[in-house]
């Protein structure tokens, strides 16, 4: 069959299938000095498009995973890209056609795909326990071999995980070596079903909470502190008949609320509060922590609907609305149910992180993408929460990047004190380069810029693993 696909916008530009496996043993250095000290890997994973869309159409969270590793070896620094080979991979690789239909809606798809699952491995990748794991929230983590990318196969904690997907925002606790993740709709698609996961650092579940969602919703991400699990609830929701006739897996419902639940952890499900606002969304969290008997928590908000393809009810596309790095504070003192709400910054931005040795705990410095300009471009963005100020870094003109990857200058620098890593894309020379920054002046521009001869297709997120990690499977950085 001809592979050609359809005319979307998001396949132009830089959202061109891209579908190319890389394999580059040394990258050329352009500028700068690579840092002595970064030693390991960074994975990230994003999505392409296998074959041309089943029905034509396409959202850019759907289609393929694609997995990328940067690989630090003192200053020789490689990459390697290879497709996450899971079940519909495979599947569709024989057919040599797309065979699954709509966005997670399992009625649309081909029917000689009715008993293989529809997830794509298209979002996360992370390291924890040994084990090298390739993440998608519609769907069981698959584990990949940390040097070639190879796919292994499916992995549930051998047999230990019982919902039927893991988010693909776990929190890795670099610190105490443990893993705490979640999934929603956690009993099949559109049930209510939520459960929060503690994994110790051999990968044995050493706490599991189920409870039950106000409503069945996207929970793309969550937070963790010491004492709590923090998961957000936003009126994208799922419903079982409209699935049946071929609609989206979500829809926008502005009648409802958005519900933010606090959820003690090392308990049975008792003691679960839920606090009220207006109808908002968020994908991402920044992070959280606890002052006293309140709970803040920061995420890029949208005022509205942050996916203007998920439509609502009456099937009208809602309006585009800014992501707005918010913090939320919870009183758990109080038994109101409301919550506080103020704007850290009015400079838009997304994909946030932090130096992960501080998710859960009291923070200074986040990172974000800012700044999507009227040339498409983007740029890096640091946030210091004790000024308030951000600090963007463009890397020019028709440029823009992916999530940037704090990685700590050692394992117990102060909060803060690292390198950033970023993915540049150079949109009219069509290939990609990868950007040292100093996480503590990114303002002076890269330290080391490395040239990358492809493209890589825009990526969702990653990790950096420390090489002695690898080799050990453990974690050992510490809080300063
Ligand atoms: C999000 C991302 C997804 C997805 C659902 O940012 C929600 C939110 C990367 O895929 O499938
Ligand atoms: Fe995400």
């Amino acid at each position: 069959m001809e592979i050609q696909f359809p005319p979307l916008p998001l396949y132009e530009n830089w959202g061109r299938p891209l579908r190319i496996e890389s394999n580059i043993d040394g990258l050329v250095l352009v500028e700068g000095k690579v840092p002595a000290g970064l030693n390991g890997t960074w994975y990230r994973c994003g999505p392409d498009r296998q074959y041309p869309p089943m029905l034509g159409d396409d959202v850019f969270i759907d289609g393929e995973g694609m997995a990328h590793m940067f690989r630090f070896d003192g200053d020789h620094v490689s990459y390697r890209s290879r497709w996450v080979e899971n079940d519909r991979y495979k599947l569709q690789a024989k057919a040599r056609r797309s065979l699954f239909g709509r966005y997670r809606n399992k009625y649309t798809n081909d029917p000689g795909a009715a008993d293989t699952h529809m997830g794509t491995s298209n979002t996360n990748v992370i390291f924890h326990a040994g084990k090298c794991l390739v993440l998608k929230e519609d769907g069981l983590p698959y584990e990949l071999d940390p040097d070639t990318l190879a796919t292994r196969g499916v992995y549930d904690f051998g047999g230990q995980v019982t919902a039927v997907s893991l988010s693909a925002h776990p929190k890795v606790d670099v610190v105490d070596d443990r893993l705490l993740t979640y999934s929603f709709q956690a009993r099949g698609d559109a049930t209510r079903d939520v459960v929060f996961y503690e994994m110790n650092r051999e990968g044995v579940v050493t706490d599991e909470i189920w409870f039950e969602a106000p409503y069945s919703s996207l929970v793309h991400d969550f937070t963790v502190t010491p004492d709590y699990a923090i998961f957000p609830f936003f009126p994208l929701i799922t419903d079982l008949d409209n699935l049946k006739r071929g609609g989206t897996f979500y829809r926008w419902h502005p009648n409802e609320q958005t519900v933010v639940a606090i959820v003690p952890r090392r308990g049975k499900g008792q003691g679960i509060r839920f606090f009220r606002g207006p109808p908002t969304s968020a994908g991402h969290m920044m992070n959280a922590f606890q002052d006293g008997s309140t709970v803040n928590l920061d995420l890029c908000l949208y005022s509205g609907n942050c996916f203007p393809f998920f439509p609502t009810l009456e099937g009208e596309r809602t309006s585009m609305v800014p992501p707005i790095l918010t913090r939320l504070t919870f009183d758990l003192n109080s038994s109101a149910d409301g919550f506080a709400s103020r704007v850290l910054t009015p400079m838009p931005g997304e994909m946030p992180r932090t130096d992960d040795r501080y998710q859960g705990y009291p923070y200074r410095n986040g990172f974000m993408i800012v700044m999507r300009g009227p040339d498409g471009g983007s740029a890096v963005g640091h946030i210091d929460h004790a000024t308030g100020t951000v600090t963007p870094y463009s890397f020019g003109p028709r440029t823009s990047v992916h999530e940037p990857q704090f990685v700590p200058r050692t394992p117990d620098s102060p909060e803060g004190d690292g390198w950033l890593l970023v993915i540049v894309n150079r949109l009219d020379a069509n290939h990609s380069d990868l950007a040292i920054l100093d996480a503590t002046n990114i303002a002076a521009g890269p330290v080391a810029v490395l040239h990358l001869p492809v493209r890589v297709r825009s990526t969702f997120h990653g990790t950096w693993v420390p090489a002695g990690t690898l080799a050990s499977g453990r974690y050992t950085q510490s809080r300063a």
